[in-house]
């Protein structure tokens, strides 16, 4: 991909006004409820509230702007203007909480916010703690303080910044399931680089596609996968505020939607609704977020006659860096690095591994980590490389396959057990409709391979269907990986992107015995 970029670059005059520039101004952009935004439209409301923030806000380019709401057209116009007015967006997810916020504003030095006045009183509450927040404007507030009313007082185009290309534009916090979180910075060439690699050379959606999907725009994999990606293309993508599996599927069937973007436990939570899902409009569907399991493609496969697009991405990579097309697609494999990336498995020495050895995967490539003021930079970025924490082999024909987080395999009497593999298993049995393995402490092997499952309507929770479930892995896999201890459950730990919290299983136990 051509990924030369000149030393002066607006991300935003690239991926919006170019549009309007070129022609195609009256192409839909945004889709919501009661909502169609022409990418005129969107420029108009981005521009008036870029005016907003420089005029009555007093923002400077280079201050932090911290932006919390549901995925809704105006947040995507708050988004547009921040980067307008050489900014720095920060995403919040729409469920934290003031704490959490707080440590975010502090981290971030978060001088501004937009937010959807839905959400204000956790903001509210972190600003009184965190006072280096000055300025607040609320969306969808009817009163004359609100951001609408603003807008209305200021109608004239808006000149962009003219930023640098290695400006930073964007604070994305790591969805973090340890620790302090960490926010990784990015500049407007690295916004525009992802949408020379992924779209093109993986996705390949055309200007009528109309995308849609459940990340948070908070979520890189959102930001990229609703509103980089369709707008570097000039197609439109419609975003939906509830994001549930139903939500999904009755969104894809209102709008027609086209391009799916979601984690791998909502595809199966949709493919439970086979007659929701007959005459589908979609042709393309993006699974990332967490491994994509075997079972869970053909899955899919069966249900909509779509082959899965998996891809692993990162918060510190701003997007996806191994994937494969449809036509390409291996289960069991992410795929290829993506044009532009190179990737590699290496040992704890940082040699490369022989071919189907388990190693450390590292990655090279347009994007990278820059984590802002947190040495844990040291050890993720070494030598230009990306060391992203997940355990992959390379099998002979360079397809990269996952095995588990190099800090989640379980090490039982000796042995290296990865747990999403025995998830993989699990799953492709019909009493199991969501599992999560996890290693807990034995006395006596060190660990123990645990497995937590949610079992389909119909199936007992009981010794005996333990027994079978148990039956079943020693059957397809090396026994010693079988889940000594199986706990059923109604739901598992995930993150508001789909992600399995493996250490809140393992806090499931400390409370009540298995
Ligand atoms: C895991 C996967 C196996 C992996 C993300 C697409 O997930 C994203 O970013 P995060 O920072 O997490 C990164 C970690 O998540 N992972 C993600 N996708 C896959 N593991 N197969 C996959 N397909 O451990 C990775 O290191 O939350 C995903 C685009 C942008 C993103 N930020």
């Amino acid at each position: 991909p051509e990924l030369q970029f000149p030393e002066q670059l607006n991300c935003a005059t690239e991926l919006l006004d170019a549009h309007i520039a070129a022609g195609h101004g009256d192409r839909p952009c945004l889709i919501a409820p009661g909502i169609r935004w022409t990418y005129r439209e969107l420029q108009q409301q981005s521009d008036r509230i870029a005016h907003v923030l420089v005029n009555d806000m007093g923002v400077v380019p280079g201050n932090r702007v911290l932006l919390r709401g549901a995925n809704h057209p105006m947040l995507v116009a708050c988004w547009f203007a921040v980067m307008k007015v050489g900014a720095i967006a920060v995403g919040t997810m729409p469920m934290l909480r003031a704490k959490e916020l707080s440590t975010m504003i502090a981290i971030g030095q978060v001088t501004h916010a937009l937010c959807d006045v839905a959400l204000i009183d956790e903001l509210r509450a972190a600003q009184q703690t965190t006072p280096v927040l000055r300025t607040v404007r609320c969306y969808h507030e009817p009163s004359q303080d609100g951001l609408e009313a603003a807008m209305a007082r200021h109608d004239a185009p808006f000149m962009n910044v003219d930023t640098a290309s290695d400006d930073t534009c964007l604070l994305a916090f790591t969805s973090g399931t340890t620790g302090i979180p960490k926010a990784t910075m990015h500049y407007h060439r690295d916004v525009l680089a992802i949408c020379r690699c992924f779209p093109p050379y993986v996705l390949r959606a055309t200007a009528d596609d109309v995308f849609m999907g459940s990340p948070p725009l908070a979520f890189t994999f959102g930001l990229g996968g609703l509103v980089l990606f369709p707008m570097s293309i000039g197609a439109s993508t419609v975003l939906l505020d509830k994001v549930s599996p139903p939500h999904l599927l009755e969104g894809v069937r209102e709008y027609g939607a086209t391009v799916l973007f979601t984690a791998p436990t909502s595809y199966r939570a949709m493919a439970a609704h086979r007659e929701a899902l007959a005459g589908t409009t979609l042709r393309k569907c993006v699974s990332a977020g967490e491994a994509l399991p075997a079972a869970t493609r053909a899955l899919w496969r069966d249900v909509t006659g779509i082959e899965l697009i998996d891809g692993i991405g990162a918060t510190e990579l701003l997007h996806i860096f191994i994937s494969a097309d449809e036509a390409r697609a291996r289960p069991g494999a992410t795929g290829t690095p993506v044009s532009g990336y190179r990737a590699e498995v290496v040992d704890d020495q940082g040699q490369p591994v022989p071919v189907g050895v388990v190693g450390n995967l590292r990655v090279k490539g347009p994007t990278g980590c820059r984590y802002l003021r947190d040495n844990r930079q040291r050890s993720y970025v070494k030598d230009g490389w990306n060391y992203t924490g997940d355990a992959y082999a390379v099998d002979a024909d360079g397809y990269f396959h996952y095995h588990a987080r190099t800090d989640d395999i379980i090490i039982s009497s000796g042995y290296n057990i990865a747990g999403p593999e025995v998830e993989n298993v699990l799953l492709q049995h019909p009493a199991v409709a969501e599992c999560g393995v996890a290693g807990v402490p034995d006395t006596e092997r060190g660990q123990l391979v645990k497995a937590y499952i949610v079992l389909r309507a119909g199936f007992e929770p009981d010794a005996a269907m333990v027994k079978v479930l148990q039956d079943y892995v020693k059957q397809s896999v090396a026994p010693y990986k079988y889940p000594r201890a199986v706990r059923f459950v109604g739901a598992l730990p995930r993150t508001s992107t789909g992600k399995l919290q493996r250490f809140r299983l393992r806090e499931l136990d400390d409370v009540s015995t298995s």
